[in-house]
């Protein structure tokens, strides 16, 4: 395909997860002439891609999930409280054919290079596969955490067994029966997959490098009761959501954790160890936790105390709890079943690989600075290039033919997390410098989505043909982010909130901490003010 015969567009797409999809059936509803391209086979992004055993969402279903249409949310019943990746890939599907969104959305597409034309307002996109799309509006709907981070140990292409990463699965599943499996990473990822490969292996050696804080999900069947009354006010349990710091509703406790006494607080914390709300929950059990490194430290405290009661081996409880320098919630808390229970059992050990570095993978397993492990098969669950690696990964090239790559040499800098200075009709969903993965993500996105959409449909109405952010707004949003985070412990923990997982990232401190209420805010009075700091023409 040459350029003068470029597939025409008004609105095209990248990636088709929640993002995209949405945006699509958004853009299409309007009567933009609108399409997809997505990398994989299959549409669901992340909920694609992470198939491992002991994948889900780390939010409860019943928010984890489009509101956008009240038949929908009707007519789909979820079966847990937390839904599995199977049932959010079939969720989505229901989506793309309820809506018939599959006629625009195009599969085993990668995009390469993007660059946009100063004379026309227009992008032109090329594909790996060859082809060249032109289109008013480019929208990245690429998904925080869809650049797995790949194992650069020494040594891998020797080894004689089997290796998976838990971002690239194979769709067939993988049967560990009889197998000696290392798995390297204790993240969330690794976090839900240990108690599900230790129950299969014959043994599991689990390599840690950093302890996390998980807290038990208190997963369990939604019961029709639960269901039908959630149903009944789905709009109320909605409206909530909004209000919501995180943008799903949860109990939030306004005291200070140094406001109570120990017994007070130690009660507060049980209460939401036992209840449902994930990780989220947690963090909401004082209204300081992530702002006072002394009310932290009571958080911090709790989590350790629980794990000493419940692994049985006092060193294995020592090296699974972790050290003072990751405040709690600093990185994501890890939302488990059976985590710490899983070291109980007589074919797991754990493995501290901060104290003796993994050296090498040898043919038969892992070397590290004290012994060889044999292993029959190897698990990466070593995270991702976070937020910005999808964008990165293409070749952007905006107004003037500036680089994104070049732009954000030294971390990504954007108006709002959704657009960027010199890339004019562009806007990313969930970028960095929006509440994005520190929210309901499903939320979030349908905050973006309906944003940009009246946004296109305010241009068209007005004959803009170009939407450009300004770079004195761009400035003063990255300064704003950066405050508001540093009033706070988040870029205390060395996590991928700040790039600190990705050899050589700039350490930036990427999500909008402020909550998504205060962004919605934000970004409807600059919507309300004639979209004060971007330049329509
Ligand atoms: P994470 O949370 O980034 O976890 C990756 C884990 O892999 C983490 O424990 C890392 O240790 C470990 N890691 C990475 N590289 C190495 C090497 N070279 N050696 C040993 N250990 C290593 O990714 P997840 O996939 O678990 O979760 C990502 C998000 O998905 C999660 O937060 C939820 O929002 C959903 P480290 O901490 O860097 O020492």
């Amino acid at each position: 395909q040459s350029e003068s015969d470029a597939t025409q567009m008004d609105v095209l797409i990248v990636g088709a997860g929640f993002a995209g999809l949405y945006q699509l059936y958004r853009a299409r509803g309007l009567g933009f002439k609108t399409r997809v391209l997505e990398a994989g086979t299959g549409i669901g992004g992340t909920w694609f891609w992470n198939r491992y055993p002991g994948a889900r969402c780390d939010v409860e279903s019943l928010d984890y999930s489009y509101s956008f249409d009240e038949k929908l949310q009707q007519d789909w019943t979820w079966s847990e409280r937390y839904a599995t990746q199977p049932e959010i890939l079939r969720y989505i599907n229901h989506v793309a054919d309820r809506f018939e969104l599959w006629p625009d959305i195009q599969l085993n597409t990668r995009v390469a290079r993007a660059d946009f034309d100063d004379a026309s307002n227009r992008w032109t996109v090329r594909t790996e596969q060859g082809e060249i799309f032109d289109a008013q509006y480019l929208i990245m709907a690429t998904g925080c955490l869809s650049i797995p981070q790949q194992p650069r140990f020494d040594g891998l292409s020797d080894f004689k067994g089997h290796w998976y990463h838990s971002a690239d699965w194979p769709e067939e599943g993988v049967d560990f029966s009889g197998q000696r499996v290392g798995l390297i990473g204790t993240g969330s990822s690794g976090v839900q997959m240990t108690p599900l490969i230790a129950q299969q292996a014959q043994h599991l050696t689990v390599f840690q490098r950093t302890a996390s804080f998980s807290v038990p999900a208190q997963n369990e069947p939604l019961d029709e009761a639960t269901i039908r009354e959630v149903k009944v006010h789905y709009a109320e349990r909605r409206a909530r959501a909004r209000e919501a710091v995180t943008g799903h509703y949860l109990i939030a406790n306004d005291r200070s954790a140094l406001s109570v006494n120990d017994d007070e607080r130690r009660a507060e914390f049980e209460f939401r160890w036992r209840g449902a709300g994930g990780g989220f929950r947690m963090l909401r059990a004082f209204n300081d936790l992530l702002s006072n490194p002394q009310s932290n430290r009571h958080a911090a405290d709790f989590v350790r105390s629980k794990i000493r009661e419940i692994v049985k081996p006092p060193e294995v409880a020592e090296l699974l709890c972790p050290k003072d320098d990751l405040p709690f919630g600093a990185k994501r808390l890890c939302v488990d079943t059976d985590y710490y229970q899983t070291f109980n059992r007589d074919n797991v050990a754990l493995v501290d690989v901060k104290a003796s570095p993994i050296i090498r993978i040898t043919p038969n397993g892992l070397q590290t600075t004290e012994r060889e492990y044999e292993l029959d098969a190897i698990v990466f669950a070593t995270g991702f290039d976070a937020m910005t690696g999808a964008l990165m990964a293409m070749d952007i090239r905006g107004s003037g033919g500036q680089s994104l790559r070049e732009k954000w040499a030294t971390g990504p800098r954007t108006y709002l997390g959704l657009a960027i200075a010199d890339f004019p009709n562009m806007f990313i969903i969930a970028g960095p410098g929006s509440p994005s993965v520190l929210s309901n993500m499903v939320h979030s996105i349908e905050v973006h989505v309906d944003w940009i959409t009246t946004l296109l449909e305010t241009a068209r109405n007005k004959a803009v043909h170009r939407v450009e952010a300004a770079p004195a707004a761009e400035e003063g949003w990255v300064r704003h982010v950066n405050e508001v985070a540093d009033k706070t412990l988040y870029p205390v923990g060395n996590s991928w909130y700040v790039g600190a997982n990705v050899p050589g990232k700039p350490r930036v401190f990427m999500p909008y901490v402020a909550g998504v209420p205060t962004y919605q805010k934000i970004i409807d009075g600059v919507a309300n003010n004639n979209y004060e700091g971007f330049a329509l023409a």
